[in-house]
Parts: C-alpha cells; sequence; structure tokens
C-alpha cells in the first residue's frame, strides 16, 4: 500500500481567477437577482440569463467555523437595469458582529454600504483600493465602468450571510448613472 500523501496543489490567485483545492464557483445571473433592480419594465425586457457576476471562493474550513477565514473574488460584468448599475445582490453578515475586508483588482466600481439604521454610503472600488466594512454593516458592489469589475474579499468563517433582509427591505438608496455619472439615489 501507497501511504505517501500527494503534496497539495498550490493555491493560485492569479488576477481575478482562484485556482487550487477547496475552491468553489458561482454565478449569479439576472433571475437570480429578481426584485433587486427598481426599473422592472428594464428587467422584463432583458434576458433573463444575462450574467451579472461570477464568485470563485476559496473554503479552507467548514462554513460556521469559528476562527477560520473565507477568501473570495468576485467579478461583475459591466452594464445596467435601467438606471441600475449591474451588482451584486448584497448582504448583511449573519452573525451580525463580523466584518469583512474588499480590495478592488481590476475596473471600476462603487462599494455601497448601509447600516442597521439604514444610513446608505458608498466608496469608490478601483485597482489596489482597500475597504474595511464593519460589522452590522450591510453591503455590494456595482461595476460603474465599461469593462469587468473584480474585487477580493476576506471574512471570517462564521459569519454567514443575511440575505433576506436586503430582499425584503432592499437598500436605502440605489446606485444609478444620472448624466453619465454615478449617484446614490435615495429610494
Ligand atoms: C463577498 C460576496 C460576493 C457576492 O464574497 O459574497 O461579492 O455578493 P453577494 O453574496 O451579495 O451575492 C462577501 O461579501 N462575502 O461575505
Ligand atoms: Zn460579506
Amino acid at each position: 500500500m501507497n501511504d505517501k500523501k500527494t503534496p497539495e496543489q498550490p493555491l493560485l490567485f492569479v488576477k481575478d481567477l482562484l485556482i487550487g483545492d477547496h475552491i468553489e464557483r458561482s454565478r449569479k445571473t439576472l433571475a437570480d437577482l429578481k426584485g433587486i433592480f427598481h426599473d422592472q419594465e428594464a428587467y422584463n425586457n432583458m434576458a433573463s440569463n444575462t450574467l451579472l457576476y461570477e464568485v470563485s471562493c476559496h473554503f479552507p474550513v467548514k462554513e460556521g467555523t469559528a476562527g477560520g477565514l473565507f477568501f473570495g473574488i468576485t467579478k461583475i460584468y459591466p452594464g445596467k437595469v435601467g438606471n441600475e448599475y449591474f451588482m451584486t445582490k448584497g448582504h448583511f453578515h449573519a452573525n451580525m458582529n463580523r466584518g469583512e475586508y474588499y480590495w478592488g483588482i481590476e475596473g471600476e466600481g462603487m462599494l455601497i454600504m448601509m447600516d442597521r439604521s439604514r444610513k446608505t454610503w458608498c466608496e469608490k472600488v478601483f485597482p489596489g483600493s482597500l475597504h474595511y466594512i464593519p460589522g452590522g454593516v450591510a453591503h455590494r458592489v456595482a461595476n460603474i465602468g465599461n469593462s469587468v469589475l473584480a474585487f477580493a474579499a476576506c471574512w471570517p468563517s462564521d459569519a454567514g450571510h443575511n440575505y433576506q433582509e436586503i430582499a425584503n427591505k432592499g437598500f436605502a438608496a440605489t446606485l444609478q448613472c444620472v448624466n453619465d455619472q454615478p449617484q446614490l439615489v435615495v429610494i
């Protein structure tokens, strides 16, 4: 019997792609973001299989493990639904006091954050930008450019995701293209 262990493949982080063991990939289309965009007519006129974003994550430990970390890269394609930029669903962490780092890799975007009192603000995302998202703050990213936006994220493995609150109530403001400029518009 050969009891020699094969060495693990090294983990690679190549621009906007993660390669190696314990990597999971997911993709979100317009159909997956039903109810998120505000212009219903524009939404209905677009192909429901339009690809909005892809995420590849490294999950070295089981979800919910205390003390571990997860790492992910999100790639958002350029485009709009009406005046609203393609963006991620957005979420609070289920474990409310868990924070997260985001950092820009490629393209141009906006990180939109909202605290528990529904105060909403944003930060520009660009290659080299670094963003600390405190616990209790919902977060989502919009691609405001004409090319792919990629950013990395690192969050605690016991953070969890609460999508329901955003699905029910949304963010208090939405990022829209007004006179060719991104503008946070209160709903
Ligand atoms: C990120 C997000 C990723 C996709 O890894 O999960 O950008 O956004 P949604 O999860 O809102 O669809 C993160 O914030 N993790 O906690
Ligand atoms: Zn998060």
